[in-house]
């Protein structure tokens, strides 16, 4: 058999398929295996009929169809089944060859697993993939990391199959080394439960405080669409709201309240806790899944603990034309403000992280690649790729001229908005933890001095004074009982 395929790819579920017609699309060649051969027979036999799409049984022929050095892809459920492939791809590959993981890995693994494979002279990428299905076939948002050196030889094909911005720029560029690739997907999911959540706290005022119908909400979804809040999910929000069920009412309203999730939020709240980096507004939206999700609980918790929100009295009341367009106003700028901080946020970590893996990541590029193909594409990712292109060395978003001022202009509404939520007993998780994040970023004092002093007193952890030198300690015998022994190890 003569090799004449330019890149293998295993795994032929709704990604593999996808991004395999994708890459024909563009003039590569593919060899494709599958687990479960029938579903290869039937993807050659059907959707990749009349290509240049060959099917392999085995993986030592989909080896033998590749083209030097050879490049695999694994599209599989992300977890031992990529270390399990990667043992039985290697004895058939040589030193050059690639292999390229672009299911949704955690990034510890990435990492590791570029190292094994490095000692063994395969070159390994990880790459996040956004975009779903649609993204896969026509273009997603691709975030390679790994081994650098591989690179080269890659770039092409995902460059040609990725989404492209309006620019024309491939949605698609190095990230970094290692699991860097891996961890900015993570954090691109992790976004998207934000988004997600801050549009979900807009809908619920909208529905119940100001009583309005889901055609309004839809028409002011796609208003705020065409402004700067232009973006997929608030896109999809308009289209979702005016879906109806087959009784003619919205379907929104029939979808059990319960929201899943896979892990990708959850790994980055568990890993900014580790760096010590406050993203807020996602760890907000990862617990109210988890909240939502305890659906029985809350019926039962609800029946003792209730009216909650929307209920006769405590929230919807009469509102006057011009009062709701006040408070719409506001409710955009809230949206928007909070969404500003937590891209503000997601890049704190990225710096953080960065520095504690040993990892040089563009972040202008990174906003760049989110600009088309996955599901947070939206219009504001060119104003981060600018001030990061204006200033490398950006310290926080929030800093950047492009933000402050509408950050600035915006914090007045963005407070009414979320006392007028509060005030309606209507839950704003991510909008008033971002607010309580921005309120505190920019104080040059917090009541952390007095934190200190209370640690002081309980563990003799010591402080530093406003008047002496950083990095001066001083303890207080507080009760007058204590010793002048310091607390080095006692953390409580
Ligand atoms: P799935 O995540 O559902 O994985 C299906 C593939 O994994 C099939 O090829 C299946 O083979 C194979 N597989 C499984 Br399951 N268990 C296996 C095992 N023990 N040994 C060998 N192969 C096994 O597919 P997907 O939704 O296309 O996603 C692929 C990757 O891309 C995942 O990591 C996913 O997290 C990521 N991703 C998905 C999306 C999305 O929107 N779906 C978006 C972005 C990234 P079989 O046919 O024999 O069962």
């Amino acid at each position: 058999m003569s090799a004449k395929a330019d890149i293998g790819l295993i795994g032929l579920a709704v990604m593999g398929q996808n991004l395999v017609l994708n890459m024909n699309d563009h003039g590569y060649a593919v060899a494709v295996h599958n687990r479960t051969t029938s579903k290869t027979t039937e993807f050659i036999g059907g959707p990749a009929a009349g290509r240049t799409i060959f099917g392999a049984e085995t993986l030592e022929e989909l080896v033998a169809e590749l083209k030097s050095p050879r490049r695999v892809m694994l599209m599989v459920k992300a977890g031992e089944i990529v270390d399990a492939y990667i043992e039985k791809l290697t004895p058939l590959l040589e030193a050059g060859d690639i292999i390229i993981d672009g299911g949704n890995s955690h990034y510890p693994d990435t990492e590791r697993r570029t190292r094994t494979l490095r000692e063994k002279g395969i070159h390994y990428i990880g790459t996040g993939v956004s975009g779903g299905e649609e993204g896969a076939r026509n273009g997603p948002s691709i975030m390679p990391g790994g081994e650098v050196k591989a690179w080269p030889s890659v770039k092409p094909i995902f460059q040609a199959i990725a989404a492209k911005a309006g620019d024309g720029t491939p949605c698609c560029d190095w990230v970094g080394d290692g699991g860097a690739g891996h961890y900015v997907k993570m954090v691109h999911n992790a976004i998207e439960y934000g988004d997600m959540q801050l549009i979900t706290e807009a809908y619920q005022i909208m529905h119940e405080v100001l009583g309005m119908n889901h055609e309004e909400m839809a028409d002011l979804f796609s208003t705020w669409d065409k402004g700067r809040l232009e973006s997929y999910l608030i896109e999809i929000t308009a289209e979702i709201l005016r879906t109806k069920d087959e009784d003619g009412s919205p379907l929104v309203e029939k979808i059990l309240d319960t929201a899943g999730q896979k892990g990708t939020g959850k790994w980055t709240v568990v890993d900014s806790a580790q760096l010590g980096i406050p993203v807020t507004l996602i760890a907000e939206a990862v617990y109210a899944r988890a909240l939502s999700a305890r659906k029985e609980e809350r019926v039962r918790a609800a029946a003792i603990l209730g009216p909650g929100p929307g209920a006769a009295g405590s929230a919807s009341r009469p509102v006057s034309a011009a009062d709701r367009e006040a408070i719409l106003a506001d409710l955009e700028a809230a949206v928007y403000a909070a969404k500003i901080t937590s891209y503000a946020q997601g890049f704190m970590l990225f710096r953080e992280a960065a520095r504690e893996y040993g990892w040089t990541i563009d972040y202008g590029a990174v906003a760049g690649m989110w600009r088309g193909g996955c599901i947070i594409r939206s219009a504001f990712l060119s104003d981060i790729t600018e001030a990061f292109e204006a200033n490398p060395e950006l310290e926080n978003l929030l800093q950047a001229p492009v933000f402050s001022g509408i950050m600035l202009e915006a914090v007045g509404a963005w407070r009414r908005a979320v006392v007028r939520a509060v005030g309606a007993g209507i839950p704003v998780p991510a909008m008033s933890s971002a607010l309580s994040f921005f309120e505190a970023y920019r104080s040059a004092r917090l009541p952390a001095n007095l934190l200190q002093a209370q640690r002081d007193y309980f563990g003799a952890h010591t402080y530093e004074r406003v008047d002496r030198p950083r990095g001066e300690f001083f303890h207080t015998n507080w009760t007058g009982s204590g010793g002048s022994v310091t607390s080095g190890t006692y953390d409580a």
